[in-house]
């Protein structure tokens, strides 16, 4: 049986075509998934802010004008020839030839100066961006979970999810693992990707440019959730991020509110204590974000939802209808319940 003609749909590929650059000129559909109510910085190879991010960009800039180059070369001999030497009526056998020395030589000589001279400058960034790890305390601890970012501060207490707070302006090494799948932290206008491999650490130089907030995303496919596992960087000054360290390290503050004192007898008696963490309290669990300082994060959810009470809130009545595929049960909680869970919730500030 002769097999069905695959029927392309034309008027789709140079669409499908102008996404695919529109992606990589921009990286803008990451953020289709995001939340009106959330504004988002510009994620962009081609805007670097930080030091691995010039260096890459840089060597982005010398990959695309040589790609362009040969191509542009390719497709104009391809044009030239097609032209020139197309079949014409009463065209008889052309001379056939067998090899020409000299233009195998530069067929093959070109590509081999090209290939070594971007080998050379590959090299050169990966010595920038790599780091050479002796004995370094790396600045944070990144670890990546099914689908969000446990962060912590080796040498403090500190321990949050999903927004990492970093210094501008110096050096800081990450180190990055998971504890569950292969999970890709990427940075647009950091520069380079690292993996983030169960049993194993990788480790990443980090020299932002300015304070400021900065977006990523997790771009190794982890599950179902993986398209919304992104990553918000807060860049502050030395003075702000320390400030934010000593803040950070504190314990939960004691609870004088009647209503938020239910809500915290909810959440040590049923099994939210045994999944969160809130240093202060008998609530120790490491399945799911640390929740000490839930109420001073703009975002949760691994930064796709603003930290309202609305938002928590319809989180917390339905876990699964707002992540779905997210590891936390739902718990049927009545409405009074719910508000008071939410209102020891607000006291982590
Ligand atoms: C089985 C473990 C588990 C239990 C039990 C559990 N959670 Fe969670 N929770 C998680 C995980 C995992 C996440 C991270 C979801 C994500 O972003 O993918 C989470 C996220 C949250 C968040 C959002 C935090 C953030 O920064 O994004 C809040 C708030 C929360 N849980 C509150 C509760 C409350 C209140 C209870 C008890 C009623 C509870 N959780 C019970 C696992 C659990
Ligand atoms: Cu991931």
């Amino acid at each position: 049986m002769v097999p069905e003609v695959v029927k392309h749909n034309w008027p789709e590929s140079p669409k499908c075509l102008l996404s695919t650059f529109a992606f990589l000129f921009k990286l803008k559909y990451m953020q289709n998934i995001s939340q009106s109510d959330l504004k988002h910085t510009e994620n962009s190879i081609f805007s670097p802010k930080s030091q691995g991010g010039w260096t890459l960009y840089h060597l982005d800039i010398y990959f695309i004008i040589a790609a362009s180059f040969i191509m542009l070369l390719v497709i104009g001999l391809l044009i030239y020839v097609a032209i020139k030497y197309r079949a014409k009526p009463n065209d008889t056998e052309p001379k056939q030839r067998n090899g020409n020395r000299k233009m195998e030589i530069f067929m093959v000589g070109i590509p081999f100066i090209m290939i070594s001279f971007f080998f050379f400058l590959t090299v050169k960034t990966m010595k920038q961006t790599e780091p050479v790890v002796i004995n370094r305390k790396p600045t944070v601890v990144i670890n990546g979970r099914q689908w969000w970012w446990q962060v912590s501060y080796p040498g403090t207490k500190v321990v949050t999810a999903n927004e990492i707070h970093l210094p501008a302006n110096r050096k800081v090494l990450l180190k990055l693992t998971s504890s569950d799948v292969i999970h890709d932290w990427w940075m647009p206008s950091f520069g380079p990707k690292m993996d983030m491999i169960p049993g194993s650490v990788n480790y990443l130089w980090l020299n932002i440019d300015k304070p400021g907030i900065y977006e990523g995303t997790c771009s190794e496919f982890c599950g179902q959730q993986h398209a919304k596992m992104r990553i918000r960087v807060i860049a502050q000054t030395e003075e702000n991020y320390q400030k934010w360290l000593t803040e950070s390290a504190k314990e939960a503050t004691q609870i004088t509110d009647p209503i938020a004192f239910v809500g915290a007898s909810i959440f040590q008696r049923t099994s939210c204590a045994g999944c969160h963490q809130i240093r202060g309290t008998d609530a120790k669990g490491d399945v799911g974000p640390d929740l000490t300082h839930l109420a001073s994060r703009k975002t949760i959810l691994s930064g796709t939802k603003a930290n309202t009470k609305e938002n928590l809130y319809a989180f917390i009545s339905n876990p699964n209808a707002v992540k779905p595929g997210v590891n936390m049960p739902n718990f049927h909680f009545n409405k009074q319940e719910k508000a008071a869970l939410l209102a020891y919730l607000n006291t982590l500030k």
